[in-house]
């Protein structure tokens, strides 16, 4: 494989906003009520096309996306690991984290479909070989609706079981005996072998969250994510106590923001988010971290079709942890089973799961194509950008 000497031509990006009906739905600290996602579309000097995904406020986002494209028009698309780390070190007064991060997300992952769409190969191949051609999805569910309602969470169950999932995700948080309620109805729908998770999106204090996970534990959760904010460093520590699994990354940025919670051992799963935490070339540094310290790893997706592609492409390259024959986790996919009309409506082939599996794409770079119509369809005109010059 040589390498290319193609340059970034064109870099369009295009701000997805979609209302949720009936006052939308969320984790137990907030509801969200509009469904956002940025869309990166590079175009490299041989016409060849790569699409990323940032998450966060699209129009904020637009303006970190216009900087960032100033600053990489007309480089060569292989310098987009070193443009980043160049940035980051350069640029550390724009911080390592933030928005500023999910900006260059998007810009990454769409570097690294364009480049290994130049190659002629999956981005799979660039981070080191498929290891897998299909994944077990757990189904991202259990959402809360509205203040006091706690969502019709048997239904949500009810209806990923139906789906063939094995697994899910539900989000708690809103006190003792509720989060025992709602982590109770999900272990008993998905039965004794089925892997539950619970979400308290960072909902709790040291003390609050100690109280509700000794209470659950009897329903052996699969992980706990996020029962602290990621700034909360010492509570961390303090929720080993009580021994059950612990989750964390889509709020983390770059393997700087890792490192620690990941050479502490804060945690047992890393979750990073391919649109926050700085794309693949971020990703790929966090999962072998995680794996030299013998961390499970799940990556976080709350996105379009895109960030689904773009994550299972990175899942295909994961081993199983810990690595051997007996005992191994391997990875699983989040798929959001919310309202999201860009889960498939931005890609001409949707992704699916069936009977709780997804199959990885084996086409080149991401291994979709883009509905661009639709894209442009649900595209902020007043923050879209089409960037072709410094
Ligand atoms: C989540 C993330 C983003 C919005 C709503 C809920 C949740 C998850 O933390 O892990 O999906
Ligand atoms: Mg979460």
């Amino acid at each position: 494989m040589t390498t290319n000497p193609a340059t970034i031509r064109r870099i369009e990006t295009f701000p997805l906003e979609h209302k949720l009906q009936d006052g939308g739905f969320g984790p137990s600290k907030v509801r969200v009520t509009v469904r956002t996602a940025t869309l990166v579309k590079v175009t490299t000097s041989d016409g060849i096309i790569g699409w990323g995904e940032s998450f966060g406020p699209p129009r904020i986002l637009a303006a970190y996306l216009e900087d960032l494209a100033r600053a990489v028009i007309g480089q060569p698309l292989e310098l987009r690991e070193g443009t980043w780390l160049n940035r980051l070190s350069t640029g550390y007064h724009l911080t390592t984290g933030g928005l500023h991060v999910a900006a260059i997300s998007g810009l990454d992952t769409a570097m690294w479909d364009a480049a290994a769409r130049t190659y002629g190969v999956p981005v799979s191949a660039l981070l080191g070989g498929r290891l897998r051609d299909e994944v077990t999805a757990y189904a991202s569910t259990g959402y809360y609706h509205g203040k006091g309602d706690s969502g019709p969470l048997r239904a949500y169950i009810e209806e990923a079981v139906e789906e063939g999932f094995t697994a899910a995700k539900i989000k708690i948080g809103s006190g003792v005996s509720d989060d025992v309620e709602r982590t109770g109805i999900s272990r008993d729908l998905l039965g004794p072998d089925g892997l539950v998770m619970v979400d308290y999106n960072a909902n709790a204090t040291v003390d609050t969250a100690l109280s509700s996970m000794r209470e659950i534990a009897s329903f052996n959760p699969y992980w706990i994510e996020e029962p602290l904010p990621p700034d909360e460093i010492r509570g961390w520590a303090m929720l080993r106590a009580t021994g059950l699994p612990l989750a964390a990354g889509e709020a983390l940025y770059t393997r700087f923001g890792f490192r620690d919670y990941i050479a502490e051992k804060r945690i047992d799963i890393v979750q990073p988010n391919l649109s926050v935490c700085g794309g693949f070339t971020e990703a790929k540094v966090i999962a072998q971290m995680a794996a030299a310290w013998n961390l499970r790893v799940a990556p976080h997706v709350w996105g379009t079709g895109v960030l689904m592609a773009a994550t299972l492409q990175l899942l295909s390259t994961l081993p199983a942890s810990p690595f051997g024959e007996r005992n191994a986790y391997p990875p699983l996919l989040e798929y959001d089973r919310g309202e999201n009309p860009f889960r498939e409506g931005v890609l001409k082939e949707p992704i699916v799961a069936r009977n709780g599996r997804v199959q990885i794409p084996t086409g080149n770079g991401l291994g979709v194509e883009i509905n661009e119509d639709a894209v442009r369809m649900w595209a902020l005109p007043t923050h879209t950008l089409d960037i072709t010059s410094p």
